[in-house]
């Protein structure tokens, strides 16, 4: 296995659990810590092994943050030459199920990489913000996109322009996280569903997300229709045989491509 400095990496059965590992920094995301995660994950979409992944963090800090230490003195320049959290993209390009397990902080980079992932699982301990615009700045890695499609523009404004941060009773109300567990037990949590997922034909999975996705790149028209040729296509698979006899058969789903 490939060895990490800013992420612990491990396989429980066929879920893929990857631990941002940087307590000093409250788990700051700087540029070797996302090309890890990144890395990471990749391996996992495409070892037929894994069926789905979990990120977390600490029970204090998800992640505080990109890390601003490292972009501070930066120009311009440098920020456009290294096209900074460009990178980062690529984890939403991955087809695996990915789920984030919070505790604690997800600010700024920390709450657009768990709003990156396919779902979150929020420890009631749980802080979101995007407290960006009190370091002169704003989001940089998709938060004032993808949190105001979560949560809409109200709360999407109020929380980008005020810094201030959402807890997790808040986040589930607004619907930016799927579920609220003890804030000890959200990786447990996060794992139990994780396992769920990667109990499924791991194909089937795949192009569920890509169905979900479609809807926020595409007109509702198109977005059915997009759903319901993947649909068809499904009926060219083994695992939709198998399941559909399963069910006729009044047992469990041993679904080929896992
Ligand atoms: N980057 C780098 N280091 C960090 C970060 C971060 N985002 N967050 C925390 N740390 C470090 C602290 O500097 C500290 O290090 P040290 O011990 O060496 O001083 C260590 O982690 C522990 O942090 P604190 O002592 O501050 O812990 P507290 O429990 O007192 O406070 C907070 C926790 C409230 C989370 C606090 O650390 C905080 O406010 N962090 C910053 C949150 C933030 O603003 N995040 C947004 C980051 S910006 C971003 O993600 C988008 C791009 C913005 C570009 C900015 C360019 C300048």
């Amino acid at each position: 296995a490939q060895q990490y400095e800013n992420i612990l990496v491990e396989l429980r059965g066929r879920v893929g659990l990857v631990t941002l590992n940087r307590p000093k920094a409250l788990n700051a995301l700087n540029q070797a810590t996302m090309n890890e995660i990144v890395a990471a994950v990749s391996d996992m979409d495409a070892d037929p092994a894994v069926g789905a992944v979990v990120i977390t963090g600490s029970e204090k800090a998800f992640a505080a943050g990109a890390d601003i230490k490292e972009m501070a003195s930066k120009g311009y320049m440098d920020m456009y030459a290294a096209d900074w959290f460009r990178a980062w993209e690529n984890l939403t390009r991955l087809r695996i199920p990915v789920i984030a397990a919070v505790s604690g902080y997800a600010l700024g980079g920390g709450c657009e990489l768990a709003m990156m992932c396919d779902f979150i699982i929020a420890g009631d301990n749980a802080k979101f913000g995007q407290p960006e615009i009190n370091l002169g700045v704003i989001p940089g890695m998709g938060g004032s996109q993808r949190l105001t499609h979560a949560v809409g523009k109200a709360k999407a404004m109020d929380m980008i322009l005020t810094g201030r941060f959402m807890d997790a009773a808040e986040a589930e109300r607004a619907g930016l996280v799927s579920r609220v567990a003890p804030a000890d037990s959200v990786v447990e949590e996060a794992l139990k569903a994780a396992k769920v997922i990667a109990s499924k034909s791991k194909p089937v999975a795949m192009v569920a997300k890509e169905a979900v996705n479609a809807a926020f790149e595409t007109g509702l028209s198109q977005g059915v229709l997009f759903e319901r040729r993947i649909f068809h296509s499904l009926f060219a698979t083994e695992d939709q045989k198998e399941g559909m006899a399963a069910f006729t058969e009044k047992r469990q789903p041993e679904f080929k491509h896992r």
